[in-house]
């Protein structure tokens, strides 16, 4: 499989209870080699833009409220098969369904407020590593 960086990010419930290090930790433990990282505050447009394709969905304006509540942690990660390898490592949306050992079911409180973000095929990881690190392509990130 070939090595590939996609988009990892602690979410605000997860920055504020003070586990995006042991989020991190589990991250490489796993074997992701964290690339870029940022703690960053979306302002609303950016987190509307984020989520574009949610646009219209019911929990889309709570989604948008929530991610600007506070401070995110975006990372670019690498490894082999990185995208479908951070969406196992995350597990399931919704905290409940997810399965034991993963990001979710560790240390996510419900469906809305679930610890962290993946991206979900390459397409997205491209578009949302450039979304946060759009100097990317100058530090080598695209190898
Ligand atoms: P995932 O984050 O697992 O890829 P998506 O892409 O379906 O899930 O949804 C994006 C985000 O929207 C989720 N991480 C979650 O925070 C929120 N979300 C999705 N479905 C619901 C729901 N039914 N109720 C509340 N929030 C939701």
């Amino acid at each position: 499989m070939a090595t590939v960086v996609t988009l990892g990010m602690i979410k605000p419930d997860a920055v504020a209870s003070g586990k995006a290090g042991l989020i991190i930790a589990h991250l490489q433990r796993e074997g992701f080699v964290i690339r870029a990282a940022r703690l960053v505050r979306m302002t609303r447009p950016q987190a509307a833009a984020f989520y574009e394709v949610h646009r219209g969905r019911p929990f889309y304006d709570d989604l948008v409220a929530f991610m600007t509540s506070g401070p995110c942690l975006p990372m670019a990660l690498e490894r082999a098969d990185a995208v479908a390898q951070l969406r196992t490592a995350i597990g399931a949306t919704d905290p409940a369904e997810a399965a034991p050992g993963t990001i979710r079911k560790l240390y996510a409180e419900s469906k809305g407020k679930n610890a962290i973000h993946a991206s979900d095929s390459l397409e997205n990881a491209g578009r949302e590593v450039g979304f946060f690190f759009p100097e990317g392509e100058l530090a080598g990130l695209w190898g």
